[in-house]
């Protein structure tokens, strides 16, 4: 018989989406322009030329959106803001349309009985900032302490659960390193300042939400994959500590009062990139960072096998699986559901956070409707299942784990990849605007109710 799971009584349930990847309506209303739609609007950045400028069309839909939330039975709903339609310049004068907007959302899902989680940047960054440095200067940290008064001070009242930043390290890495994402830089000497002004924004942001919303709790979510080496030559094992170090301890440890670890500046360093050493941090910034947090937000959603030396491009990720859709999820990542265990109770016996939910973990695998309009996604209900059991395991090992949000709600804009990888609970087509429940979306309500499986 197989074993139930059950959760602790309050457990959160839900599911995330974020501004750019669902509301379209990108110059509607007064909105200012943001560094994704400009990313998006320059030919041979994004798969099939696909742009944000409509996407879910939630910004008109978004009742609708709310009808679907209630269907599927979600306890919590995790949005983001969008720093542009609130101050289209970045800061200054406050676009009335722009907050109206998120306080009739929030208004519609108080009603509906499903609790707003608000993160307030996850990645569009007004266009006018990115023209003055973007992250990369200090000025973006301190507009983005208006925008956190503007969005707190409407919100505070209704609004108790806020995460400052969605993933500082993609926004640092993959839009300033790697360029894949807007800005789309490929200079690691920007990336460094970026994470540092992104760190510094979420610790001058944390007690102006305390301020203007009582009672509430403030975290922010990081993306932390599970990273294992290929074998136990040196040359691998280095290979991890160096992911492990950029992508995860560089924003962890000044969290947790710790500073920027040594050995990631010695690897920044050695790659030359690094003038005048950290010469951007001023005093007092880092106990600014390392305000204390409610809860952690983490992002799981595959493990990595790393292999050095095999590209100039930094260490390859080998796969030692058989490549079946089972194995690997269309976005070429393997799934892994024990690396969730494994993230969440090294983060917590690392760095002991008050409280952690999972803030995004899912799967992109594009099983359309059947005749009958059915959406069979047996895959992901598998990579629910399991990986809702491996949150269940950090739990035993006592892991103090809040709640669970599914990535994501619905299909969406996937950044670079554009509408080409779908991770919703519910299919949408793009044309009509039509969603469907995937069967995914009726396992998930179904876990809902049980509060397990
Ligand atoms: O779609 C993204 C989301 O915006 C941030 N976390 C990862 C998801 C899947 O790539």
């Amino acid at each position: 018989m197989a074993t139930k799971i059950i959760f602790p009584e309050n457990f959160i349930w839900g599911a995330a989406t974020s501004s750019y990847q669902i509301e379209g309506g990108w110059d509607k209303h007064g909105k200012g322009e943001s560094i994704w739609d400009r990313f998006s609007h320059t030919p041979g950045k994004i798969h099939n030329g696909d742009t944000g400028d409509v996407a879910n069309d939630h910004y008109r839909l978004w009742k609708k959106d709310i009808r679907i939330m209630k269907q599927i039975g979600l306890q919590a709903y995790r949005f983001s803001t969008s720093w542009p339609r609130i101050l289209p310049k970045g800061r200054g004068k406050v676009n009335q349309k722009g907050l109206d907007f998120y306080s009739k959302l929030v208004d519609g899902l108080l009603e509906a009985n499903i609790i707003p989680f608000v993160t307030l940047y996850h990645w569009d960054l007004p266009q006018m900032l990115q023209d003055e440095g973007g992250w990369e200067v200090r000025s973006t940290a301190e507009a983005f302490v208006e925008y956190t008064e503007a969005i707190s001070k409407s919100l505070g009242d209704r609004v108790k659960n806020w995460i400052t930043h969605n993933e500082p390290a993609v926004v640092a890495w993959a839009g300033n390193d790697s360029g894949e994402h807007a800005p789309g830089f490929k200079d690691l000497a920007k990336g460094v300042p970026v994470s540092h002004h992104l760190l510094l924004s979420h610790g001058w942001a944390v007690p102006i939400i305390r301020q203007h919303s009582p009672n509430s709790e403030v975290g922010i979510t990081l993306n932390v994959g599970w990273r294992v080496p290929a074998s136990n030559s040196s040359a691998d094992l280095n290979a991890v500590r160096e992911g492990d170090g950029k992508w995860t301890r560089w924003f962890t440890d000044p969290l947790y009062g710790r500073g920027y670890p040594a050995d990631v500046v010695a690897d920044f360093e050695r790659q030359d990139t690094m003038p005048n050493s950290m010469s951007f941090i001023q005093n007092g910034d880092m106990k600014a960072i390392s305000v204390p947090l409610d809860f952690l937000g983490v992002n799981y959603y595959n493990r990595e096998v790393l292999r050095s030396g095999a590209s100039d491009n930094g260490p390859q990720v080998v796969f030692s699986k058989p490549k079946t859709p089972e194995n690997w999820t269309e976005m070429g990542w393997e799934n892994y559901p024990e690396g969730l265990t494994g993230v969440l109770s090294r983060l917590y016996f690392d760095y002991k956070p008050l409280k952690m939910y999972v803030t995004e973990n899912g799967a992109s695998y594009s099983t359309p409707p059947d005749e009958n309009n059915r959406v069979k996604d047996d895959l992901r209900i598998d990579y629910y299942r399991t990986h809702i059991a491996a949150v269940h395991r950090a739990i035993q090992a006592g892991v103090p784990m809040a709640g669970y949000f599914a990535w994501s709600l619905m299909d969406n804009f996937e950044w670079a990849k554009g509408y080409a990888q779908r991770f919703g609970l519910v299919w949408v087509d793009f044309e009509t605007q039509k969603r469907i429940l995937k069967d995914s979306a009726k396992w998930y309500r179904n876990v809902i109710r049980k509060n397990g499986f």
